[in-house]
């Protein structure tokens, strides 16, 4: 066996004011939880730093940017990073980033997966950004992360650590059945996926009672059709006026919720994952190489 214990640690609303020291208070007191707890590994949400701001249209630049990271570590978060690296523990968290390549300044939705040493070990920027890029004033809050964030243009890469292959997601990238077969045709084992998720979706406001089962029913296919751990973590409770749903849940490869939140705050699971366990799915039902047909689906990776 090759167990590792993974916690997901789902945090409740952020206020639009609070300050990011606060934040990154909250998230240390969580992460010092999981250690008690056992953890090697710390899942923290999408844009765990801030209020999930594309709920609301900001027209000028200067006013949205304040939401986003010039550098990473920097002195907000610097003490998540020396706790952790003082506990022995890995972690991943979202943020907005804000940085300049090639003299043009850019912006993602990101999540970094930081080692035990404290350092940043990979970089993944969300690739399917929900969502509408104008002000729609007809929504009850808007979604603007097309209008705020670039899509990202690195795949879904893994990364050894802690004896395991790890790849990271962020929200709407869990409704995507490519994403996690992109993962596991990579050898990922674990994925890790920090979501936002409101419990009202303006288009089609019909759906909001299944925003839960969505969320589970995304999580579990991924998990168990691809032989992946899969950890998903929300920013839950209601921020800000807005709804946001909660139960995260860790999903063993066969596609069972092994441990799920029961609150809508900051809130510690852990669950032991014994990464050979997605050879029982990989090296059977799904052994990709004896049983998939590629050359049977030539409109999945065309462009
Ligand atoms: N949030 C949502 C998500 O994909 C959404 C957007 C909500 C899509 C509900 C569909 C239904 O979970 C983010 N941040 O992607």
């Amino acid at each position: 066996t090759r167990e590792i214990i993974i916690a997901g640690a789902q945090m409740g609303p952020i206020a639009r004011v609070d300050t990011r020291e606060s934040v990154v208070a909250r998230m240390t007191t969580l992460l010092e939880k999981a250690a008690r707890m056992g953890a090697q590994l710390v899942v923290f949400p999408e844009l765990a730093l801030t209020t999930f701001f594309p709920r609301w249209f900001m027209a000028e630049q200067q006013e949205i940017d304040v939401f986003f990271e010039t550098q990473m570590p920097n002195e907000s978060t610097e003490p998540l990073f020396t706790r952790a690296r003082s506990l022995g523990v890995a972690f991943t968290f979202g943020f907005a980033e804000k940085v300049t390549e090639n003299g043009i300044v850019r912006r993602f939705n990101t999540s970094v997966l930081v080692n035990i040493q404290g350092e940043i070990v990979a970089r993944y920027r969300k690739i399917h950004l929900p969502g509408h890029s104008e002000h729609e004033p007809w929504r009850a809050f808007q979604h603007l992360e097309k209008r705020y964030f670039e899509p990202g243009e690195g795949f879904f890469e893994t990364t050894d650590l802690l004896g395991g292959h790890f790849s990271m997601a962020i929200c709407n990238d869990r409704r995507w059945p490519e994403t996690y077969r992109e993962m596991a045709l990579r050898g990922a084992e674990v994925a890790t996926i920090g979501y936002n998720t409101p419990l009202h979706y303006a288009q089609a406001p019909e759906h909001d009672h299944l925003q839960s089962f969505h969320n589970h029913l995304c999580l579990q296919a991924g998990a168990y059709q691809n032989g992946l751990w899969v950890v998903g973590v929300g920013k839950t409770g209601v921020e800000e006026g807005c709804g946001l749903l909660g139960q995260s849940c860790i999903v063993a490869p066969t596609g069972e919720i092994v441990s799920m939140a029961s609150t809508t705050g900051d809130e510690v699971i852990v669950a032991a994952c014994d990464l050979d366990r997605c050879a029982e799915i990989r090296e059977n039902i799904f052994n990709f190489a004896k049983n998939r047909r590629p050359e049977m689906y030539p409109l999945l990776s065309a462009v």
